[in-house]
Formats: C-alpha cells, structure tokens, sequence
C-alpha cells in the first residue's frame, strides 16, 4: 500500500508513534510518505520506500496566524495526485484530520479517492480538542474520517463522553518494539550517572503543566531522604525553569541531572532503577512502556489510560493524581529491597512484551485494507 502519514513531527509520544509506525509499515513492504513541516525526530533514514514532503507555510505579513492547514491540505492534494497514495493516517484531530478533510474533498472534485484514517492521541480530545472554540470542527473531523483510532480504551470512553461521535472507534494501542530494547547494552555507563549505591530515578517528558514535574521532585525528594538517589530529568519544556528552581529550594539541585532533549531514551532507561508518571492526564503513558520495556518500574498517576499498560503492584504502583505522599511510599517500597526491585523489573518487561510492534502493527494494516475495501465497493 502508499500510506500517506501526518503528524507532529516533535518529540511527543504521537509523532514518535507516528514515526515508529511508519518505519514498521516501511520495512512490511509498504510505501510511506511523512507529510509534516519538519523531519520527525525519530525519521533519521529516509529509503526507497520512506519519503518525507515538508509542508511550507509562506509568511505573509497579512496574515495575523499563517494557515497552516491550508498549505498541508494543498500538500496532500499533490502528494496523493504524484505518488498515488491510497491511504492518509492523521495523527492527531487538530488540525490534522480538519485538513486532510478539504484534500479528500478536493480531490474528490477529480474523481480521485482516498480515505482517511484518523487516529486520536490524547491532548487532541481531552486537552484542546474539547475547547468549546475548536468542539465543533474536532467533532466533524471525527466523524467526517473513515477510520478512526484511540491509543487506549480510556480515551475511546473520553471521546465518545466529550463529543458527539457517529463514528466507530477501534482502539489501537501505543506500542513498542521490543527486539530494540533488548540491546543487552553491557556498559549501561551507569557509573558515569551515579555511584553503585545510589538509586536512578528517571522522568521522561516535554515538561508541560500536565505532566506534574513538581510532583516528579517533591517524589525524588522524598526517595534521596531514605536512600543515595539520583534523578535524571529528560527532556525540554515550559516548567524546566520551575523544576530547577524548585530543586534548588529543596536543597537537591546536586542530585538532579537535567538531559534536555535526548534521542538517547534508551541508554539512558538502560541504567535507570525507577520511572516516574504522576500526569494530570496521560491517554496512554507511551514514556512509561518505553521504561518497562527497558525493566523499569513505573510509579504514576491513576489517570486515563495510564491503567491499561502500568499494573498495579506487578509492574509499579498507581495512585491518585497529586497524591505525593502515596506515590513516594510505594517508590521507596519497590526501591529498598533488591529482590523485590528486581521482580518489579522483570514483571515491567514482561507486561510491555504484550505491546509489542509486532501484535500492533497489523492491527492498523487491517484497518487501512478496511477503509479501501469499503471504498472499492461505494
Ligand atoms: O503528552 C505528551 O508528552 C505528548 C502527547 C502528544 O500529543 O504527542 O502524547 C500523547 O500521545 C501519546 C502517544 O499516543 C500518549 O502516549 C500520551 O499519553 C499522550 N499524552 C497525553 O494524553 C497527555
């Protein structure tokens, strides 16, 4: 098949999702070509069958915002006309599914079809997608796709609440490819980050609001009290600023490293002993089965899909959102005994096999050979 993918080619979990799914579907023999206004970060090799089309926004001094969706609904009307794609896969709502909307329309007008598989990551729907200014075109998009997909259950149920859909959702879960991980790294370079008795604790997000980085310290503060810690701090984002200065005031800014962006996510969950997930919110948690397929326990919030992939005192502990105090007791439960971490870091690997790349994958090929079947038959 020619799979048309859009996506946020960012580090957040959707364009990684996008991007893996991508490169999976590529080496399955299909022709993928990314369509976003950058690179996705986790596209480093383009082949025969990867191709990336960079959606440019002209500045036109005019224009108070620069309409995006009008140039990548320009952009896919050519791509779909040159490369003869079948399918588009739209990640994310906004605006993703809004502008492939108007290019099957237009395309529609020169007797070409291509149907669109829409697939929901989270923020789109229970972040900014239910804003009252974007609910009505969220809500035609979903039901205008002719495939829609949720990364977990608990966001198919917040879909189906928030807005008024027609459409039949499948849930398709994020995933991970797990023969990646299992790079037996024999030099984890853990000895770089921490001495042989100190504790890695890591966090791995864009440092939003609603991923509770405050949390994430005030655990870590409570952890490095009982125990020698460390905490490894990865990634870029609005509350870095606060994070450090919150460090600072609890005295600990010397046991906290601050990463920035890494395309290191592996290495560095090589030599961690614990995750840390308090979100607001969290579809799915893809950070969190990136660590328990690296052995890593998983401390977080009980929030949206967060349930569905970390279990509750098997492959970490789950607890209340801000529940501070409850989470450190558990993280300082899994961490000081090494038998009992070391059962909590086979039981993360062992649940993150079931979302294998692998079972996932055909899961989305299914549902593009659906939407061509239907339109082959219409
Ligand atoms: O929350 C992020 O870090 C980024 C965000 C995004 O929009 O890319 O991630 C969302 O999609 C991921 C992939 O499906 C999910 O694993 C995350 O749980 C989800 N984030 C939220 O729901 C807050």
């Amino acid at each position: 098949m020619k799979i048309g993918i859009v996506c946020y080619p960012t580090f957040g979990g959707s364009g990684v999702v996008a991007t893996e799914l991508g490169l999976e579907l590529s080496k399955r023999g299909h022709e993928i070509h990314f369509i976003t206004y950058n690179q996705p970060v986790r596209l480093e090799l383009l082949s025969n069958n990867v191709h990336y089309h960079e959606v440019n926004v002209p500045e036109y001094p005019l224009f108070h915002y620069q309409p995006y969706e009008l140039a990548l609904s320009s952009k896919l009307v050519d791509m779909v006309k040159l490369h003869q794609i079948e399918v588009l896969h739209v990640h994310y709502a906004i605006p993703h599914a809004y502008a492939a909307y108007m290019a099957q329309k237009m395309l529609r007008d020169e007797n070409i079809y291509v149907p669109i598989v829409t697939t929901l990551h989270g923020t789109d729907i229970t972040l900014v997608g239910s804003h009252p200014f974007y609910k009505p075109a969220v809500t035609f998009s979903i039901n205008k796709s002719d495939a829609v997909t949720a990364v977990s259950k608990s966001l198919k149920e917040d879909t189906l609440r928030l807005f008024d859909i027609k459409k039949e959702i499948d849930v398709v879960t994020n995933f991970i490819d797990v023969k990646k991980y299992n790079h037996g790294f024999t030099d984890c370079q853990r000895d770089m980050m921490a001495t042989e008795d100190e504790k890695i604790i890591t966090h791995i997000s864009n440092l939003r609001p609603v991923k509770r980085i405050a949390d994430v310290i005030k655990i870590f503060n409570n952890i490095q009290k009982e125990m020698p810690a460390k905490l490894m701090l990865v990634g870029e984002g609005p509350d870095k600023e606060k994070a450090e200065l919150l460090c600072e005031k609890l005295n600990i800014s010397d046991k906290v490293i601050f990463f920035g962006k890494s395309n290191e996510i592996d290495k560095i969950l090589c030599f961690s002993d614990l995750f840390l997930l308090p979100s607001e919110t969290e579809s799915f948690g893809l950070a969190a089965l990136e660590a328990m397929v690296s052995s890593v326990p998983v401390i977080s919030s009980n929030t949206g899909g967060i349930p569905e992939v970390n279990k509750q005192g098997v492959t970490g502990y789950l607890s209340n959102v801000g529940d501070v105090e409850e989470m450190s007791k558990n993280a300082i439960y899994v961490l000081s005994d090494s038998e009992r971490l070391n059962t909590f870091k086979a039981n993360a690997k062992k649940e993150a096999e079931r979302f294998d790349i692998h079972h996932i994958v055909p899961q989305y090929e299914a549902i593009y050979q659906r939407t061509l079947n239907r339109c082959l038959i219409s």
